[in-house]
């Protein structure tokens, strides 16, 4: 496209990438060796970098994935293993230009396995210490609910006294809500999401990705969201999306993974045209980068090859992610 050396120069902004998404095989192995951990051995995607990269690029479903992405972060034990796949993102990240990233991670899929809180975190914030002093981004961390486990699991970690001082004193600034979106609505997980808010901790949750847009109303209704992640299936409710825009929800969208996931058949489909036509902000975000093989930049370039914006879209896609962001006032100016 004409526009590249436009969109490899916007100032971005990434708003829904799971480090532990952004795990590549080269770093999945080496931290096996490591620790010593073998992994599945009746999987022959295991068996080297080049099989476990070309099972990721024949995943039949979000379930699928799930799968090698909890498979994949179990060689996480380590502050230093957390640090390294954060810095590596982020080093990556900002070469696409992203100059403010906010990310998410999994407490309960690293507690489940024995890892303590504070060390998960730990690493995590040593990276975006690292990234905002080296790479001058700024970094804002969200921690994820994981819905498919029982709500008394995500309650417990929500209470524990390690969280709530990350809450308190900014190291952790939202929550999120992940994984399997079919039989486990938002609502479920209301309890918290009042709690968050009583805190003043941000809040948003994945809604309307594999799962109905009616999700995306209780997300915002049930769980007081401030903004929801993917939202794919908004444009399936046209009443749904009038309000959406009228009430200037950001949505994150992630393109490449709802066409890996098959959410939808192509970019093509991806309704980019109608949200911007109708008003509805959004950002256009990685997902889980090292799974689905491309970085924010390689989706940027994905959307455009397939919608052919204008520059005038394409500000108004990075305005409205800066204008969406978990950051001050002082800094969307300086992002801006
Ligand atoms: C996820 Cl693509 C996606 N959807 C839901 N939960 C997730 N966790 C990591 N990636
Ligand atoms: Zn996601």
């Amino acid at each position: 496209s004409a526009l590249h050396p436009l969109i490899c120069a916007l100032p971005k902004v990434e708003q829904h990438i799971h480090l532990e998404g952004a795990l590549e095989p080269d770093l999945l192995f080496s931290l096996a060796a490591k620790h010593g951990i073998k992994l599945l051995a009746d999987d022959a995607a295991f068996t080297s970098e080049q099989a476990l990269r070309d099972r990721y690029l024949r995943f039949t479903s979000l379930d699928d994935f799930l799968g090698y992405y909890y498979i994949g972060m179990s060689v996480l034990r380590e502050s230093v293993d957390f640090c390294e796949l954060a810095w590596r993102y982020f080093q990556r990240a900002a070469k696409d230009g992203v100059r403010h990233a906010e990310v998410f991670f999994d407490p309960q899929a690293h507690l489940s396995r024995g890892i303590d809180y504070n060390t998960m975190l730990q690493g995590f914030v040593d990276a975006k210490k690292r990234a905002e002093d080296e790479l001058h981004m700024s970094v804002n961390i969200i921690a994820c609910f994981l819905r498919h486990l029982p709500v008394a699991d995500s309650l417990a970690v929500f209470d524990n006294a390690d969280v709530q001082a990350s809450f308190r004193d900014g190291r952790v600034v939202g929550i999120g809500l992940d994984s399997s979106e079919n039989d486990f609505p938002p609502v479920m997980f209301k309890e918290i999401y009042d709690k968050a808010r009583d805190l003043n901790v941000r809040r948003t949750a994945h809604a309307g990705e594999e799962g109905p847009a009616q999700n995306i109303a209780s997300a915002l209704d049930n769980l007081g969201c401030q903004r929801i992640d993917h939202g794919l299936r908004l444009a399936e409710d046209p009443v749904l999306m009038k309000r959406v825009a009228d009430e200037g929800f950001l949505l994150t969208l992630c393109p490449v993974s709802n066409i890996l996931l098959r959410c939808v058949p192509s970019m093509k489909e991806v309704p980019i045209r109608k949200f911007l036509d109708a008003g509805v902000k959004f950002s256009l975000n990685s997902d889980d980068p090292a799974y689905f093989g491309a970085y924010i930049l390689d989706t940027y370039c994905a959307v455009q090859e397939a919608h052919n914006l204008s520059v005038k879209d394409w500000e108004t896609i990075c305005t409205n992610g800066i204008q969406g962001s978990w950051c001050s006032d002082e800094r969307k100016n300086e992002l801006m």
